[in-house]
């Protein structure tokens, strides 16, 4: 049985847990108290991420973090959602890092000031970061214009990893992919009907909290 450290909110989290529903493959959620900053604290890095970060996924006495590595992992292990060739493999690495350094990246960051920060987002901050998210998801809405998923016409984990913060509610962030990104939105339609596809609140252990700002 794997063992997913996680919690509601994150998307990170959610990428690997549909990934593991869409292999059906059983596992039990870890719930980490991220909100009340577990992960900064240094028993907690040097017992379960040097990196201060979830997910973790175990898989018997191995631990892997990263979702990018973890899903890569799985794929390979379960032969689903990889890639049938090196080429298409190469394409999925390269849309995984994109998605680590500035899809994911920013919106998370932007969502999480928006609904769950400490404080009131500073204005500035969250222009320039809505800004770096205009031009990721615009290049992503162009990419999905002249094919299903991100890398041909199956599901991989690059799209699983690109979508993994775009089932949450849009009060979240209240960036409006209906409105802005239609081929986004058809292609989370199609993302929705694969097989264990579950909403994140749904899947994911810990209380949900109200968008605070
Ligand atoms: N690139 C990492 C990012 C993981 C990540 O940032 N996770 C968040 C929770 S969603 C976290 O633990 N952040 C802690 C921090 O940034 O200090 C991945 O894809 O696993």
């Amino acid at each position: 049985m794997y063992r997913l450290h996680c919690f509601s909110q994150s998307g990170n989290c959610f990428k690997v847990a549909f990934l593991l529903r869409a292999l059906g493959q059983p596992w039990e959620p870890v719930f980490v108290d991220f909100m009340h900053g577990i992960t900064r604290d240094e028993s907690w890095r040097r017992e379960s991420n040097e990196m201060g970060e979830v997910p973790i996924l175990e898989d018997g006495a191995r631990r892997l973090t990263q979702s990018g590595a973890i899903l890569t992992y799985l794929a390979e292990k379960h032969g689903k959602f990889g890639g049938p060739s090196p080429e298409e493999r190469y394409e999925i690495l390269r849309w995984l890092l994109f998605d680590n350094h500035k899809f994911t990246s920013y919106f998370a960051s932007y969502r999480f000031m928006k609904a769950f920060g400490p404080a009131a987002p500073d204005p500035a901050v969250m222009g320039w970061l809505k800004s770096r998210i205009d031009i990721a998801f615009g290049i992503v809405e162009k990419r999905l214009a002249a094919r299903p998923f991100i890398v041909g016409d199956a599901p991989t984990i690059a799209d699983f990893s690109l979508s993994g913060y775009l089932f949450y509610p849009k009060e979240e962030s209240e960036v409006g992919i209906a409105r802005d990104y239609p081929n986004m939105d058809a292609w989370l339609g199609r993302l929705r009907r694969i097989v264990g596809w579950a909403a994140p609140y749904d899947i994911l252990p810990g209380r949900r909290i109200a968008p605070k700002w």
